[in-house]
């Protein structure tokens, strides 16, 4: 077909990801320009941005000084290749992000997405063991409700049933924790009280398979995707307890928890529970150019730098491992949150946001409303035999109304620039309230 062949506002050629196609071609709601807090939308309107993009432009859209390192880096180098060959900022941006991460992890393999952070990582821990003559260690463990992106390994170890369900066998030897989704949990504010006991399920998997046949488990501190999901109080360290005295790789998924949405660097920070490796990606570049790493720990980077020094030691990398763009996006955005002190900042909002999200606990079909960091959630009541629906109408309603949000089931996610002031939090208070109001 010529270039030029298609009308220019066709919609059918894009296959739409993680999208109703169909519906939504009926009715585009296209986006042509952001900046600061907000989207501006192809008719013109302003639309407030409660979602961070995708959970990525932690930074705020359009950001001068990351906008203007990415054009100066586009005009000075198009590509350079990180097979056996170096480009200088991928090796000031791995320390700058060593820096930024608890110890031990001090080593950095770059990628371009969560779900290759998350392939690379699964990789490393069973290579890692392999190196050090522990090769039956394969198993992997995931959680329930778990999303570890959409690559055979993600959906192997992640727990939702749609991004499972329809492709195959997937990968063998993978087990699952339960999803830390208990009743007496709803309604609480922050971390939830009631539930460290689901990490000791880990210990009945050690008893079912045995600890030298498990590599590794993968957990997302704060699980997003499936609509917001806390880590009760002392999960997470007991996670890390299990681990250590079974020899069992701990992998933190941190794409979105990553960068500043809890108020820290890094969950592991916020949590004070430090894991061997962490997947990151999003707010690495604040959304600006695809890009994503995987933090090791320094003894995992060591056990592969034995054997002949002209040997590759790691048979993985990607063609756009470190591409120049992503470096010069991460090195901006990585000045940006320090100049204007935005983990910090988030931290101090938090608050105020914990206040307004659970401010909606009254309105109707509400039956749990959750927060930690910039991070909030509000469960509806999906309508009898039309799961999905009702939030959806949400997302609809709020969007005529000039508020962006992502729903995920029947639960409503929002996760905003950390930018985000106090009016902007009582707008999407308020705006919710009319929405909710209306619902069917
Ligand atoms: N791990 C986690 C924990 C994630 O949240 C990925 C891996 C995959 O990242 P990529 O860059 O391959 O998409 C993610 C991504 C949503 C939503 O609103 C969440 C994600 C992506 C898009 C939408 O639930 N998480
Ligand atoms: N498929 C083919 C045919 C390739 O040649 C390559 C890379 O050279 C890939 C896939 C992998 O692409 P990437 O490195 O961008 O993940």
């Amino acid at each position: 077909m010529a270039l030029d062949k298609p009308a220019p506002n066709d919609l059918s050629a894009f296959w739409m990801p993680f999208t109703a196609n169909r519906q939504f071609k009926a009715n585009p709601r296209m986006i042509v320009g952001a900046k600061d807090m907000h989207y501006t939308t192809a008719d013109g309107r302003e639309v407030l941005d409660a979602v961070a993009g995708l959970w990525c432009c932690n930074a705020g859209h359009n950001r001068p000084k990351v906008v203007e390192a990415i054009q100066k880096q586009a005009a000075e180098i198009d590509y350079s290749p990180a097979f056996q060959m170096g480009f200088p900022k991928a090796f000031e941006l791995a320390t700058r992000l060593a820096d930024l991460a608890p110890e031990p992890l001090n080593h950095i393999f770059y990628t371009n997405s969560g779900s290759e952070s998350v392939e690379t990582a699964l990789k490393i821990a069973l290579a890692y063991h392999r190196a050090r003559d522990e090769g039956s260690r394969t198993r992997l463990i995931g959680r329930e409700k778990g999303y570890h992106g959409v690559n055979f390994g993600g959906i192997s170890v992640g727990g939702i049933t749609n991004n499972r369900r329809f492709f195959g066998q997937l990968l063998a030897g993978v087990d699952h924790l339960p999803a830390t989704v208990l009743e007496e949990n709803r309604f609480a504010k922050g971390q939830p009280p009631h539930g460290a006991h689901l990490a000791d399920e880990l210990e009945r998997m050690v008893a079912i398979h045995g600890a030298e046949t498990i590599a590794a488990c993968i957990v997302e501190p704060v699980a997003g995707s499936a609509g917001v999901i806390l880590p009760p109080v002392g999960y997470l360290e007991r996670l890390r307890e299990i681990c250590d005295r079974h020899g069992i790789l701990l992998i933190f998924d941190e794409v979105i928890t990553g960068f500043g949405r809890l108020g820290a660097a890094f969950a592991a920070e916020k949590f004070g529970v430090v894991p061997d490796m962490m997947t990151t990606a999003k707010g690495i570049t604040s959304g600006t150019v695809p890009m994503g790493a995987v933090f090791t720990s320094s003894a995992i980077h060591d056990a592969f730098m034995t054997g002949p020094e002209h040997m590759i030691e790691l048979f993985h990398g990607y063609t756009y491992s470190a591409h120049p763009l992503a470096c010069a996006a991460a090195l901006a955005t990585l000045d940006v949150y320090r100049e204007e002190g935005l983990f910090a900042r988030a931290a101090e909002m938090a608050p105020y946001w914990e206040e307004a999200i659970h401010s909606l606990a009254d309105c109707p079909n509400v039956i749990d409303t959750r927060n930690l960091g910039l991070i909030g959630a509000i469960e509806l009541d999906p309508i009898p035999g039309a799961p999905t629906k009702r939030a959806f109408s949400a997302f609809l309603k709020a969007y005529e109304k000039g508020l962006y949000i992502r729903t995920t089931g029947d639960i409503i996610a929002m996760s905003p620039p950390l930018i985000i002031e106090k009016s902007h939090i009582d707008q999407i208070v308020e705006t919710l309230r009319e929405v909710l109001q209306t619902l069917d």
